[in-house]
């Protein structure tokens, strides 16, 4: 048996029971404390590439702790960059599609093998606890495969077409667009940086990679698997900087054939918006935000969905765009969910997520936090804060979970993003009038629904205008999809192609097609 398959963890793992996984996790997080506060490259065409200048990544779990210094990219790396995933796109182009399948297979299998260590760096850097952080690699490892599988599953993506005659030979082929930037968020910093490459490079593009500045240091460990897996120089580049200017380099270079985005709605749009106003139009692979709603029936059972509403507003301290933010719940159930949800909530530990005892842990920097004290303040002036609201302790941007209640219909926070541990709850009694409001986002990219009955639970996936839907999913109402198991993308505002990341269509997106006929 692998290490993979011995300590799987998915988001859906509420614990492990497997001692040897605490014992390996907390070995490799003691191995790299004691290496803190090295410098670590950028890697552009097969090479180390060092910045004139730095910056220091500081742990969100303790403000003391500088865990490495990366490269403050400038826009000439980044065109180097460019320059270098351009000039290898031939040769990757040309290998043969199993050969790149074998190389991908063989960085996931690498993922997988450095499962702890990854995971360990991942919890310092992000504030992920244990088992979200194991979580991510194995599914940044379990996206590189499911990619390799589709591109198996469909032969390459060559199908025979129809022909006139026993002279005509038709076919369609799917090829390659050229360079592709991948943009990837802090708080997937594994899946949805490896997820988007994988998916660019099995289908014969190169990749010019830049993480979120909140995670350089997961991307490197990418980097490093890639490079170790035997990715040709130039087919796969990262590059890490302080401000805008590297990502705005590769988002407005001629030469940049696709891109793939993760993060907010607002950045997102503009990409997508000046993406397409050079020449003529280029593919765009968006995943915005969410603001995702759970309704929660009176006909559901109350500790299925008091759990999953539970897991899914506070896991990761809310920072995931699947998070659940808008809770309606019908009156005649709601003191008594809302006794079972308090209580669950108020159980939860909040620290430092290297320890197996904190579920929470911090948010991600200082303006996060900033954010949330924000948030909170007029929250409370409008309406009651149940529970949390306030700081936990200030090693590190440690906030407690926060439900708010009886708060104004037309509050701006029931349809603005807070991507914090911040829920809002509402009662209704009209099952058309809590759609609408459902519905009514700017997003759609989760939702959750409690119910035992199957007419209700058939009007809820019949009208709810989201691209992930979970019903009575007490590990999670709105949260932790898997590849192959969930396809994840977003309706909306919350996603720009309508295809999902670990489904069936999602590696087409990184491949034009062609039609060959070809004549005896
Ligand atoms: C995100 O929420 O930012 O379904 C990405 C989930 C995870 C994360 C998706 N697969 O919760």
């Amino acid at each position: 048996m692998t290490q993979e398959q011995k300590f799987k963890v998915t988001y859906s793992t509420l614990a492990s029971p497997d001692p040897e996984l605490h014992r390996l996790y907390d070995e490799a997080v003691a191995d790299f404390r004691a290496n803190l506060g090295k410098t670590y490259p950028m890697f552009i065409n097969g090479e180390e590439r060092f910045a004139a200048e730095t910056f220091a990544k500081v742990s969100p779990t303790d403000k003391n702790m500088v865990m490495g210094y990366f490269q403050k990219g400038t826009a000439k790396d980044a065109n180097d960059a460019v320059a270098a995933a351009k000039a290898a796109f031939p040769g990757w182009r040309d290998t043969p599609w199993q050969e790149r399948v074998a190389i991908l297979r063989r960085a996931a299998d690498l993922l997988s093998a450095r499962l702890f260590k990854m995971g360990a760096i991942m919890s310092l850097e992000v504030g992920k606890n244990r088992l979200e952080a194991l979580g991510d690699v194995e599914e940044t490892a379990d996206l590189i495969r499911y990619n390799c599988d589709a591109m198996e599953t469909n032969d390459g993506f060559t199908r025979t077409l129809k022909s006139e005659s026993d002279k005509h030979h038709n076919r369609s082929v799917l090829k390659p667009y050229g360079v592709w930037v991948v943009i990837s968020p802090f708080n997937f910093p594994g899946a949805l940086a490896g997820g988007p490459s994988s998916a660019a490079l099995v289908a014969g593009n190169t990749v010019v990679f830049k993480p979120a500045s909140d995670t350089p240091f997961t991307g490197w460990l990418l980097a490093e698997a890639f490079r170790d897996a035997g990715v040709p120089a130039g087919v796969f580049n990262f590059v890490t900087g302080g401000g805008r200017s590297v990502g705005q380099t590769l988002v407005d270079h001629p030469d940049v054939a696709g891109i793939t985005f993760t993060g907010s709605y607002d950045v997102g749009m503009d990409i997508i918006r000046s993406f397409s106003s050079g020449k003529y139009p280029r593919p765009c692979v968006a995943e915005m935000g969410g603001k995702n709603p759970t309704i929660v029936s009176n006909k559901a059972d109350l500790d299925k969905a008091a759990l999953g509403a539970m897991r899914s507003a506070f896991g990761l301290q809310g920072q995931k765009c699947s998070a659940l933010s808008r809770l309606y719940v019908h009156k005649d159930v709601k003191d008594d969910f809302m006794k079972k949800f308090v209580e669950l909530t108020s159980k939860i530990n909040v620290g430092d997520p290297t320890d197996k005892d904190n579920w929470m842990g911090p948010v991600i920097n200082k303006s996060a936090y900033e954010d949330y004290m924000g948030f909170v303040d007029d929250l409370r002036q409008h309406g009651d804060i149940v529970f949390g609201g306030k700081e936990v302790n200030d090693k590190g941007y440690y906030v407690a979970p926060t439900i708010a209640d009886n708060v104004p219909e037309d509050h701006r926070l029931w349809k603005q993003e807070m991507f914090l541990p911040i829920v809002m709850v509402e009662a209704f009694d009209d099952f058309d009038e809590v759609m609408k409001k459902a519905n009514d986002v700017e997003y759609g990219l989760t939702a959750g629904f409690f119910s035992e009955d199957e007419d209700e639970i058939q009007w809820f996936l019949d009208n709810i205008e989201a691209g992930v839907l979970y019903v009575n999913r007490a590990s999670g109402a709105t949260t932790g999809a898997w590849p192959g198991y969930q396809s994840f993308g977003g309706w909306k505002g919350s996603g720009s192609t309508g295809k999902a990341a670990g489904s069936f269509y999602y590696v087409q997106q990184y491949m034009k097609e062609q039609s060959q006929t070809v004549i005896d």
